[in-house]
């Protein structure tokens, strides 16, 4: 059956993953290929790992394809993160966060010895925030306060609602969520901001943090390392 670059990347990534890894799940539609994927290749070559998840969802999704899963709280360290994301940028800078699952998918791709994004190449930007605004995951009790921060730095933005849109989004965490603009701020300087405001709990912009991005195509799959 012909694969889609989702299910083509997601592939590529399970192959990378070898005997006794502890390895960390992503969430979206693309993880969901790579929890497919790995679980296939666990099953017919008898692989040996475990795996930790990023959310409930992808963690119902590993168990029902057989993967075992630790909590993050069992873990001392992680060899492998593999996640979507929402924009790339030429050096690998990445907007994330459309989900709501922040926190733990910035805690995982940053402890993990190998963090793989992988995307199609509708992912691919010249800067952050070009086709998404900006997820700031904030405690429930500062989102006023640090939304008058942001917009006193040029930011625009509003809580984000649930899917139903008729009461805010509450993540796994318990927070709320800014979806915020910027104008023509680098992600760089952007980052020492959302870094330094208190009340922010965690953000969508992961510098420094891929080891490598995977991209999709029709019929190949493109490496680029940092
Ligand atoms: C999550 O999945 C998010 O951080 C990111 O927003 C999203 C990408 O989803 P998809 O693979 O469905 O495009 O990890």
């Amino acid at each position: 059956m012909a694969m889609n670059p989702k299910q083509r990347v997601a592939l590529h990534a399970a192959n990378l993953v070898e005997q006794n890894m502890i390895v960390g799940l992503g969430t979206g539609s693309t993880a969901n290929f790579f929890i497919e994927a790995l679980a296939k290749r666990c099953k017919t070559e008898k692989l040996t790992i475990h795996t930790v998840s990023s959310s409930a969802i992808s963690e119902i999704k590993a168990r029902e394809a057989g993967l075992p899963v630790l909590s993050i709280a069992e873990l001392d360290a992680l060899d492998m993160y593999v996640d979507g994301a929402d924009e790339v940028t030429p050096d690998l800078t990445l907007l994330k966060g459309r989900g709501q699952d922040l926190v733990n998918e910035k805690l995982l791709a940053s402890a993990a010895d190998q963090f793989f994004v992988l995307v199609d190449e509708s992912k691919l930007v010249e800067h952050i925030g070009q086709n998404f605004p900006i997820p700031v995951e904030v405690m429930p009790q500062a989102w006023r306060l640090v939304l008058t921060q942001l917009k006193q730095q040029g930011g625009q933005g509003q809580l984000r609602l649930n899917a139903s849109g008729d009461n805010v989004a509450v993540t796994a965490s318990g927070s709320l969520v800014l979806d915020m603009q910027f104008k023509q701020m680098d992600s760089l300087e952007l980052t020492m901001i959302l870094d330094t405001i208190p009340g922010i709990v965690e953000h969508g912009i992961f510098s420094d943090t891929a080891s490598a991005i995977f991209i999709g195509g029709e019929s190949e799959v493109e490496e680029h390392w940092r």
